[in-house]
């Protein structure tokens, strides 16, 4: 039987197979998490900024979140590049070289590990909000990048997605994007830019990213929202929970009736809701959590 610990109790719940093993509270127990993990069937392992902070990629509401003057959100949104499209190609052509020179740490190789030794007998899905590409480098298969990818670009007029990974992306790129908040506005020629490599298109290319106040792809929400509505355990690890949609998705499973826990160096406003909570860069507490 399934025991609900916080969430009131609002609709059927999952049939699931853990022990009665949790108090009636909170528990940072790791022997019953790990009891927890292993009757778990379908485990949803949802990520965010915080899992590539030990490798060194600035998290987007901490002290590292502005480049130049800017706070990384005022440049994620369609109106910034509609303002600026050298400006945003600049972020962005910056984000990517430091997501390119970073390596997966200890916490994606421990998901991408877990998943290579029980993938096959359990159902694993990574739903990662992060755009920078660790967790497939570190191995991770079955993985959904809710945000995008850094290293993807799309069309603005015929939206085809391409993987680019070439360093710079465009030749007016290269040497630009320097974070340092006295480097004077941009003003590279939109001609200049990414463009389509379609002969009947050539329209400007944009990052492949969900920006704030656009939808997420249809598919790769649905994909998104199908493994939260079937798993039975899901961990959340180095997100704030405070961006829709993916701040529903925990939640919701909790709601359901499945086991969550959550792995961040400090709690979140969603950390009440959950059944477990594991304090400490998760490059530390995953590896333990996820092994046997
Ligand atoms: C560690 C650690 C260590 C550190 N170990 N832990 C409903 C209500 C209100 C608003 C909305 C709503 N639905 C939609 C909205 C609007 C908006 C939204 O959610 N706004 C909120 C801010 C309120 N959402 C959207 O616009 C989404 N679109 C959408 O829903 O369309 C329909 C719609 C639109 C408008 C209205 C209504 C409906 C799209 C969201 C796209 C998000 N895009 C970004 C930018 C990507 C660009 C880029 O990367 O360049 O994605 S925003 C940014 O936040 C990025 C992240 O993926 C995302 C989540 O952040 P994350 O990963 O949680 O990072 P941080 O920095 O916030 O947290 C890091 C955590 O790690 C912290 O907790 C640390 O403690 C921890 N940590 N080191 C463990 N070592
Ligand atoms: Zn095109």
């Amino acid at each position: 039987m399934c025991i609900r610990l916080i969430t009131p109790i609002s609709r059927p719940t999952v049939i699931c197979s853990f022990p009665r093993i949790m108090a009636l509270r909170q528990s940072s127990d790791m022997s019953k998490f790990k009891e927890v993990l292993k009757s778990a069937k379908e485990i949803v392992i949802l990520s965010g900024a915080g899992i590539s902070a030990e490798s060194g990629i600035p998290t987007f509401r901490g002290a590292g979140g502005f480049w130049r003057k800017f706070q990384a959100s005022a440049l994620a949104t369609p109106g910034a590049f509609k303002t600026s499209p050298s400006l945003v190609w600049e972020f962005y052509h910056y984000r990517r070289e430091v997501a390119s020179k970073a390596e997966p740490n200890a916490g994606h190789k421990a998901i991408a590990k877990y998943e290579a030794k029980y993938g096959k007998i359990k159902k694993i899905t990574v739903i990662t909000q992060n755009v920078d590409g660790l967790h497939g480098r570190a191995g991770s298969k079955n993985l959904i990048e809710l945000h995008g990818n850094l290293f993807k670009t799309r069309c603005t007029k015929c939206n085809e997605v391409v993987t680019n990974l070439n360093n710079p992306i465009c030749e007016a790129l290269a040497g630009r994007g320097a974070p340092d908040e006295n480097v004077a506005g941009s003003d590279i020629p939109e001609q200049a830019l990414p463009h389509c490599r379609r002969h009947s298109c050539r329209a400007l290319l944009r990052p492949h990213i969900v920006w704030f106040g656009e939808n997420l792809d249809y598919e790769v929400l649905q994909r998104a929202e199908a493994a939260i509505s079937t798993c039975d355990l899901c961990l959340v690890v180095g997100t704030s929970s405070i961006v829709y949609p993916a701040a529903m998705f925990a939640p919701q499973a909790a709601d359901r009736g499945a086991i969550v826990a959550e792995f961040n160096i400090e709690p979140t406003p969603a950390t009440p809701n959950f059944h477990f909570y594991f304090q400490g860069p998760c490059g530390t507490t995953l590896p333990v959590a996820l092994s046997d």
